[in-house]
């Protein structure tokens, strides 16, 4: 469930918000009184332990308690959704209190209620009921909180917290002029640009710096989480984490091994070619010949999309290679002009245009009078259609695909909103986070062209290789990264990884699935490098975007039959193809009513996750990396 708002949101929500999303309200006092009025009642329902009234009343009763919880979450998770987003658009201490006691409330609610739902029996009760307190019981955003109301209320104050620093974080070269600090979009800028060893290093240690400060409250934020995470019945939060995607988290753990394994030989290839060339750039005593990356070198602040880097491991210099970010400033794109293109691409599928409010009540623009989070979400703040995307655009290509994925959680939202609270969800949250990528995946030099953005359409074997590159770069450069943000918090949850280990745990990990490595020692305690990553802050598992990046390639391809497309799955475009859209609306519609692998297989024909499709997309890059890397020693 979401219940967060955004495609992202933090603590907040439930299911409302999948994306990065939260909640907030002006008037947070009132709010604090209806929420006093509301009580989880459990009906007299049968018990788990089989006592209690007979079956039929059981049932009846069982069906009540999930209606009534449905009507009140929803007052409270909109309540925390508005909120949220007062916060993220505006982080005062104000901001932070008001969403800080609506999560609060929301929390408390949520804790009685997963109790309330763990006491009936699911056996018998109707299909949807079960679902519902199926989910219920796995609900993992707002975070499960301790009983103890000081201790809640310590938890919700940490989240907006965290974020909120998260949010205001920069790296000034003298703390007492504003003029010198720069915050994450400006050093962003710097790690995408610059090729200037020590100027990316700098940046990306400045940066690095903000989250130092988070580290104690991290580490009593999992205290708490944990908590109220064993009040529930899980052994810890990362359990519960790994309970919602309808099999056992320890099936769930596999599950991510078994995609990771079907990935790795390609993302070595990848690590392996690209350290070659960055050795050739900043020489052998910068980046070792058969060892780890720095992690500063590779056109982002976390390491997780090389496409910034793509000048230099051009395969094919001087042969046609397609510039977006060059291409949109060329044609005088402005954030709003981007976002409408975004748009376009969903309602040329035959989906609906976004409703006003999008436009009247969205963030496209970083405002200069105040500290937002800049961190890119999608919102229905009411639950009830009111969609907005919060971004702090740039003209660019990696902002252009950042603005198809947002519009995907919004269009998720769109075709949902009329379920219950309870199934305002995606199938599982890997889902929500890959339908607006599949589109953007469509985005196409023939689909360029089609929109004037360029002239010309590579048509040889070396343009296509140049243009995987890219692709390659950010979806394949990804996957590592993808799965080792949980596989440490994971440990951290479950107290394998100590706070005195974050640092060193994290750093492990980073060798160990990138092949990347800090430029100096970074030891425990004075750093805390996992937590310069948004969604560490912001308490936002990460598992789903690496899912996403492999079930996107699985979309894409099924919506490209459904479009009757024949040639290469590389080449397809879906623009224009109203029945892959039906297809797809037909997905979003079911929202989390049903198990995922029905909602997979609605539309690809299959249960199960599988990186065949992305193996087969990038099929001829694949031989071509293989090639270039014999003779060289690949792996770390
Ligand atoms: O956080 C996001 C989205 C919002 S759900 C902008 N993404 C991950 C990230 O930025 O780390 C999208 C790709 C991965
Ligand atoms: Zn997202």
């Amino acid at each position: 469930m979401l219940l967060r708002p955004p495609s992202l949101a933090p603590l907040t929500a439930l299911l409302l918000l999948v994306g990065c999303q939260s909640p907030a309200d002006t008037k947070p006092r009132a709010d604090a009184k209806k929420a006093e009025v509301i009580k989880a009642g459990v009906p007299s329902v049968k018990q788990a332990d089989g006592t209690g009234p007979d079956t039929q009343v059981a049932q009846v009763a069982a069906k009540a308690f999930v209606d009534q919880v449905d009507g009140e979450l929803r007052t409270l998770a909109v309540a925390s959704s508005k909120a949220e987003w007062e916060k993220n658009t505006n982080i005062t201490p104000e901001t932070e209190k008001a969403a800080a006691e609506a999560n609060e409330q929301l929390m408390g609610y949520m804790g009685k209620t997963i109790k309330a739902a763990t006491a009936i029996a699911p056996e018998g009760v109707d299909p949807d009921t079960a679902r519902k307190l199926h989910l219920i019981k796995t609900t993992a955003s707002p975070p499960p909180a301790p009983t103890d109301a000081a201790k809640r209320k310590e938890l919700a104050e940490l989240g907006a917290k965290m974020e909120g620093i998260y949010g205001k974080g920069k790296a000034c070269k003298d703390p007492k002029k504003p003029k010198t600090c720069k915050d994450i979009g400006e050093l962003s800028d710097i790690m995408g640009e610059s090729r200037n060893y020590d100027e990316l290093l700098a940046a990306w240690e400045g940066w690095h710096k903000v989250s130092v400060e988070l580290r104690p409250l991290y580490s009593r934020f999992v205290e708490l989480a944990n908590e109220g995470a064993r009040e529930i019945g899980y052994q810890d939060l990362g359990e519960l984490w790994r309970s919602g995607y309808d099999m056992s988290p320890a099936d769930f753990e596999q599950e991510t091994e078994r995609l990771w394994t079907q990935v790795k030989p390609l993302y070595d290839q990848l690590h392996c070619h690209v350290r070659a060339r960055l050795v050739e750039k900043y020489g052998k005593d910068k980046v070792p010949e058969a060892g780890l990356i720095p992690a500063h070198l590779l056109g982002n602040m976390w390491a997780q999309e090389w496409g910034n880097i793509y000048p230099l491991v051009e395969p094919y210099p001087g042969t046609t290679s397609i510039d977006v970010t060059k291409a949109l400033k060329a044609a005088k794109y402005d954030e709003l002009k981007m976002v409408k293109l975004g748009e376009s691409f969903f309602t040329s599928l035959g989906l609906d245009p976004l409703p006003p409010t999008f436009w009247e009540r969205s963030m496209f623009v970083q405002p200069k009078d105040r500290e937002v989070v800049c961190h890119a979400s999608a919102w229905d703040v009411d639950l009830n259609d009111d969609l907005r995307i919060k971004m702090c655009i740039k003209v660019n290509q990696e902002d252009l695909i950042t603005i198809h994925h947002e519009l995907g959680h919004n269009y998720y939202y769109h075709y949902y909103y009329k379920l219950p609270v309870l199934f305002q969800n995606g199938a599982h949250d890997g889902f929500h986070e890959a339908i607006g990528d599949a589109l953007a995946l469509s985005v196409t030099p023939a689909y360029l062209k089609q929109i004037d953005l360029i002239k010309e359409v590579p048509s040889d074997d070396k343009g296509l290789i140049n243009l995987q590159m890219q692709d390659a770069l950010d979806k394949i450069g990804f996957l590592p990264f993808g799965k080792l943000i949980d596989q440490w918090r994971w440990d951290v949850f479950s107290g394998k990884t100590t706070p005195e280990q974050y640092n060193s745990a994290w750093w492990a990990l980073r060798a160990k699935y990138q092949g990347i490595a800090p430029a100096g020692e970074r030891p425990d305690p004075d750093h805390f490098d996992a937590g310069a990553k948004y969604h560490v802050p912001a308490n936002v598992p990460y598992t789903r975007y690496f899912l996403a990046r492999i079930l996107q390639f699985q979309f894409h391809k099924a919506l490209c039959q459904a479009a009757g497309h024949t040639g290469p799955l590389y080449d397809c475009s879906i623009y224009g193809k109203t029945a892959a859209g039906d297809k797809l609306k037909a997905m979003l519609a079911l929202g989390s009513s049903k198990p995922w692998p029905e909602a997979l297989e609605a539309v690809t024909g299959s249960r199960q996750m599988d990186a065949q499709p992305m193996l087969e997309y990038f099929e001829p890059l694949s031989k071509w990396l293989a090639e270039q890397n014999q003779g060289r020693t690949c792996g770390w």
